[in-house]
């Protein structure tokens, strides 16, 4: 059964293109550094906003108009809605999708129902992705709706609870398997605090990285090839999370013997809310090692809070796609990571046909990202000037400095032979700027 019977697939019309269901430069076949945009890009649209987004708010209840719906949260609506994605990524020629396991599959009244309620949608997933091509990027589990989770998961509290998050955790480990999933996410939910009065930092921390421990063994245990990504977040919804940013992350990997089974996936709302901008997160990540995936959306201005709208601004998406470029993209032998859509349309924008115009805007914006970052990349502008900069430790007491063969007696020696350090020079930073906007016009 077809439900966007008045949307046609959506294709690449060029630039020119009038038409509001085209893209206008996300031709997927286009070779862009030797790999096609859709090898590049690994579109992903999440289950979440785009299929359970109400358009709710703290003001308001949900509005949006989904004829498909029935009101239920049952197992038969769950499969139906199953079609209503496939259909939606089939037509909008998106090779990915990503799902918490309670967007996809309702709760039942324990967790051995919960389980097999998802086992049923999990086979429809199953059936849709071999129909279809369409590829889970990554699986990820709710431990943050439920009000069981209302003091956190795995720094709950309540020792029960992390056992009911392991529990789920692990079914969701084996789901996202069975689908052929390329990662599994980590998002923190309620993982942080809302007052230390009545926190144990420590016990909690401690408790976390025990939770991340049990999953690295239970993903060896099954065989689970997929990447784990660890997905930073500041605050909201509680005032500290503990995945700050993606240098708290790494920090907390690495301080609990974790850094070599985990990457990153990096929202570019996240960083903003962290007080960073989404190219300093990226590079961090990819300095590290630890780039796996990102989340791609944007936040407001005006608004200080996860507004997850979708991306249209050139300068971001090209800030983007040169740090991903620039460590030789996403993708890997096993699969690799990909751009996804965790972002909503408005409130306002109730209809069906609003999710085609808000994918294929944040689409096109990649695509026009990506090709101006291989620009960039192929004229040299930035690099050549980066490594300009640094000359001076290319060679000299620089080098040996880098070298580790020069101690504070030598950098000593070296300085009162020359009485002064080198002119500096400038960093021209507003030339840079204006050589940017040669591109990003
Ligand atoms: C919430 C997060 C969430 C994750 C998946 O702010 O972005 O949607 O991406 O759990
Ligand atoms: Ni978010
Ligand atoms: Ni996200």
């Amino acid at each position: 059964m077809a439900f966007f019977t008045d949307v046609p697939k959506i294709k690449f019309e060029g630039p020119d293109s009038k038409n509001t269901l085209a893209f206008r430069h996300y031709d997927e076949s286009e070779i862009v550094e030797g790999k096609t945009m859709k090898e590049h890009l690994r579109f992903a649209v999440c289950y979440w906003h785009t299929f359970r987004g109400t358009g709710s708010d703290p003001f308001g209840p949900g509005c949006n108009l989904r004829p498909w719906e029935d009101g239920t949260d049952s197992v038969e609506m769950a499969i139906k809605r199953v079609g209503v994605a496939f259909e939606f990524f089939e037509k909008l020629g998106v090779p990915y999708y990503c799902f918490h396991d309670r967007d996809v599959s309702p709760e039942g009244k324990n967790l051995k129902e919960t389980n097999a309620n998802f086992d049923k949608v999990a086979k429809a997933l199953k059936d849709e992705q071999q129909r279809t091509g369409v590829k889970l990027l990554w699986g990820t589990a709710n431990l943050f709706s439920n009000p069981r989770f209302m003091h956190g998961a795995a720094t709950s509290c309540n020792a029960d609870v992390f056992a009911y998050a392991g529990a789920q955790v692990k079914k969701c480990l084996e789901v996202t398997k069975e689908l052929g999933g390329e990662n599994y996410v980590f998002w923190g939910g309620r993982e942080g605090y809302s007052n230390l009065y009545n926190t144990d930092l420590k016990r909690e921390l401690d408790h976390l990285a025990k939770f991340f421990h049990l999953a690295v063994d239970y993903k060896k245990k099954i065989g689970f090839g997929g990447q784990f990504l660890i997905e930073p977040k500041p605050k909201e919804p509680t005032v500290h999370q503990y995945d700050f940013d993606v240098a708290n992350c790494v920090a907390f990997l690495r301080g609990y013997g974790l850094a070599d089974s985990f990457k990153l996936n990096v929202e570019t709302n996240h960083a903003t809310l962290a007080g960073h901008t989404m190219m300093h997160e990226l590079a961090y990540a990819s300095m590290c090692g630890m780039l796996g995936s990102i989340d791609a959306n944007r936040g407001d201005l005006l608004l200080g809070w996860d507004t997850d709208q979708f991306p249209t601004d050139y300068y971001l998406t090209t800030q983007c796609m040169l740090v991903i470029l620039g460590q030789g993209g996403l993708a890997n032998e096993k699969g690799g990571g990909g751009v996804n859509f965790d972002a909503k349309v408005r409130r306002e924008s109730f209809e069906p046909i609003d999710l085609f115009h808000a994918h294929i805007g944040g689409m096109d914006a990649f695509a026009v990202g990506l090709k101006l970052a291989a620009q960039i990349r192929k004229e040299g502008v930035l690099s050549d000037f980066v490594k300009q900069r640094y000359a001076s430790w290319d060679t000299g007491i620089g080098a040996k400095v880098e070298a580790g063969q020069a101690k504070f007696e030598d950098l000593e020696t070296y300085m009162l032979e020359k009485g002064d350090a080198a002119k500096n020079v400038s960093g021209r930073q507003e030339m840079l700027e204006n050589i940017i906007n040669r591109y990003v016009r």
